[in-house]
């Protein structure tokens, strides 16, 4: 089935918070956000601004009749700075004015002085001088340290990799608006429209009741709208409740770029021991995360770099800490992957790094560690339907990786100044928020009298297709046809107490749902059907839109059931709860079964360098993906493929830059380069593996948002592999992104 989305997206009809048609009352804001990374505010006047024509108010922290702070997780974020600043972007104040264009003018106007304080930018310096946001934790399994003593080869190493901007192409924005008796609706561009109306009900000292929240869809998110698209939301519902006008705001490229957090940086360092059977025994690593300046996801980032931290391989003895380090950037989020990635990456440089000593291939210590059903993850949950094998095994013959491998060899003997690389890259991600209490979901479901049917979840439409898929699902419980159902917009008032479209979760948990309201109104209009038809109500199905009876097509259409049933005053609606079944984690120990199921899968990837320039190309990325049963390969494949890109813009060429003062440098397009079609693979080829996939996924179709992002991890390791064939000298580093600038000195390094 098409992307439900498409057609109006093509038409440039498709509606985002900007297309909302506003009151002719509207009012506009602009956010003024601190200078400097970390000061005591001395002095602000605000009286030229003020004194601006069109301006109506610039709303402050005095402003706020309920509690400054907008903290998910620890309450250390207030949502606007008072005494002082503790990032360069924090927001102090907003300017609310007749047009955007007389507040960003009065932006200018205010003058602000401020007393300068010791600014922290890595998270190694903030570790140094205990600057933490939260203890460290540590995930253990057997016993490393004794491992390492009986280990034949024991290597350690350092690795970096830099943050990430999410670039989502519609800067984050909301069009609030009062109603009566002091409530509000805001629109949002957030994945998480109950932390907005949460947070909005915190600060103005009201009933969440008071607050509806609604997303019609977003321009992307990719975790930056999980958590920061809240701040702005609550702003223009503190201007609303005082003004009682509409305020309308979307912030500019520049202003997101520097106000929002991104993905952490990792400074880390690894042990790995192996025996000369290749298996690796012991496996030490300590994760220094770069949270920011406050904590907003950071500690559940951190938590699941501790869970990817082996990625898919079976280690028996494993220590892995990490530390949530506070600095003063702005505070960094989800991201796609959600700290997996940077986990994962340090597994896999401690691989590269014993391979070179040992002299073997890095994919033959791949393929000797690879889980094992029945395998322990170092936080205690067993590995059960494991694809690991599988996985790389389809990739190997479907791709024949062997023959890749002689054509590269072949090609580095036979040039000069053009060497190619390869690499093998298989992933293992966990399904489910790791915080177990966040793994639910409602839908509710309205057959309407004419037989069309409406369907509401918490799900928000980010661009992945969730609602195409929502859409499948209710058409196959209920046997209609799809032009019969609508996907209605997310609302807090319709779905409430929702978590956010996050964690690769969201089809699974709004879909069994959905699922599970359909069923329970497709067994009340069986009923409904039987006695119509004076058959017994097993004898009853539907498809195509008509009534089934012992599975031959009656004469009785859907419609006339429907009619049928409000006749007889049968309960069209239906809402239904899902909570993820079976799975538990308990922090005292570090131990538990956090994860509903693991998405596995494995990529081949060969790139070439030219080494007199140091740029590259990805040739091909060939994956042998575990979707499990996919609903809709077209949508699946289309995410495999984004998070594949993505990822390569991680791993190569996206270079986020903060100056000593802890100032934004990359902090336009011209400055940041993200991946355009240039630096796309040539070559991109997509195989499922063949597998039944899993209970807990909707339809048994797994999740796919964030696992393919990993697979670009291999792009790192491909480059690294052609420049050590041109360069013996070369010392390897695992120092992420690889730019070109990098390979270039690494090339002529002696
Ligand atoms: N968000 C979250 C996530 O709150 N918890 C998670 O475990 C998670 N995982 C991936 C992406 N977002
Ligand atoms: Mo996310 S990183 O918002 O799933």
């Amino acid at each position: 089935m098409k992307n439900i989305d498409s057609y109006t997206h093509v038409r440039g009809e498709s509606l985002y918070v900007d297309d909302i048609i506003t009151r002719h009352d509207t009012l506009y804001g602009v956010v003024f956000d601190a200078s400097k990374a970390h000061a005591v505010i001395t002095s602000i006047d605000y009286s030229k601004a003020e004194a601006l024509n069109g301006v109506v108010k610039i709303f402050t922290h005095q402003d706020i009749p309920g509690e400054n702070q907008i903290g998910g997780i620890i309450a250390d974020e207030p949502l606007f700075a008072e005494k002082e600043v503790h990032f360069w972007g924090q927001p102090i104040a907003l300017i609310v004015a007749e047009t955007e264009l007389i507040a960003r003018k009065a932006r200018k106007l205010i003058e602000i002085a401020y007393e300068e304080l010791p600014v922290i930018v890595t998270a190694r310096e903030a570790k140094e001088k205990a600057s933490l946001i939260s203890p460290p934790r540590t995930f253990k399994m057997g016993d490393a340290d004794r491992a390492f003593a009986a280990c034949d080869f024991v290597y350690e190493g350092e690795t970096f990799s830099n943050g990430q901007e999410h670039l989502y192409l519609e800067s984050q924005g909301c069009y609030a608006f009062p109603l009566e008796n002091g409530a509000i609706k805001i629109f949002s561009s957030t994945q998480g429209p109950t932390a907005v109306q949460r947070t909005t009900a915190k600060v103005l000292g009201v009933p969440m009741h008071k607050i509806e929240v609604e997303v019609i869809r977003l321009g992307g998110g990719f975790g930056g709208k999980e958590d920061q698209a809240t701040p702005w939301s609550v702003m223009a519902g503190l201007a609303v409740h005082h003004l009682k006008k509409p305020v309308k705001f979307i912030l500019n490229r520049h202003d997101d770029l520097r106000m929002t957090g991104k993905r952490h940086p990792y400074e880390s360092s690894y042990k790995i021991g192996l025996n000369k059977d290749l298996k690796i025994v012991a496996y030490e690593a300590e994760f220094l995360q770069n949270a920011g300046a406050a904590a907003d996801l950071s500690t559940a980032v951190a938590e699941r770099t501790l869970f990817h931290a082996t990625n898919s391989y079976f280690v028996p003895n494993v220590m892995a800490t990490v530390y949530s380090c506070k600095t003063n950037l702005p505070p960094n989020t989800a991201f796609r992957g959600f700290g997996g990635p940077q986990g994962m990456f340090v597994i896999e440089s401690a691989i590269a790094h014993a391979a070179r000593e040992m002299q073997v291939r890095r994919d033959e210590i791949q393929q000797a560690n690879l889980l094992n059903e029945n395998d322990e993850f170092p936080y205690g949950q067993i590995a059960r339907q494991v694809i690991a094998r599988p996985s790389w095994t389809t990739a190997k013959e479907k791709f024949n990786f062997e023959k890749l491998r002689e054509g590269v060899v072949d090609f580095n003997h036979k040039n000069d100044h053009f060497k190619k690389g390869i690499s093998m890259m298989p992933i293992c991600f966990g399904i489910s928020f790791t915080n177990t209490p966040m793994n639910h979901a409602r839908a509710l479901v309205h057959i309407y009298q004419d037989g069309s049917v409406g369907v509401s979840t918490a799900a928000v439409e980010m661009g992945q297709g969730v609602n195409t898929k929502m859409l499948q699902v209710a058409q196959e419980v209920l046997g209609i046809s799809a032009n019969k159902v609508k996907l209605e917009t997310t609302n807090t008032t319709r779905v409430a107490n929702t978590s956010p479209s996050a964690a690769s979760s969201t089809a699974d948990l709004n879909g069994k749902a959905v699922e599970m309201a359909c069923k329970s109104l497709k067994s009340r209009l069986s009923a409904v059907a039987a006695s119509l038809l004076k058959v017994d109500i097993t004898a009853i199905s539907f498809h195509g839109d008509s009534v089934y009876v012992n599975g031959e097509k009656s004469g009785t259409s859907w419609e006339k059931v429907v009619s049928q049933a409000m006749l007889e005053r049968v309960a069209l609606s239906e809402n239904a709860h899902y909570a993820t079944p079976e799975i538990h984690f308990d922090k005292s120990k570090e131990k538990g079964h956090p994860f509903a199921y693991h998405v596995y899968g494995t990529a081949i990837t060969t790139v070439t360098i030219d080494c007199i320039r140091g740029t590259y190309e990805v040739e091909e990325v060939k994956m042998a993906h575990d979707f499990g049963a996919s609903i809709n390969m077209a949508v699946d494949v289309g995410q495999v493929e984004g998070g594949l890109a993505q990822g390569i813009g991680w791993m190569t060429m996206e270079e986020i830059s903060y100056n000593k003062e802890g100032r934004l440098l990359s902090n336009a397009l011209s400055t940041y380069k993200v991946p355009d079609i240039f630096s796309a693979p040539k070559k991109i080829e997509t195989v499922a593996v063949a597998t039944d996939g899993h209970e807990h996924a909707i339809k048994k179709s797994k999740a796919v948002g964030e696992p393919p992002l990993m697979y670009a991890i291999g792009t790192y390791f491909a480059i690294q592999e052609a420049v050590k064939s041109f360069n013996p000298n070369y010392h390897l580093k695992y120092d992420a992104p690889f730019t070109p600038e990098k390979v270039l000195m690494a090339l002529y390094e002696k």
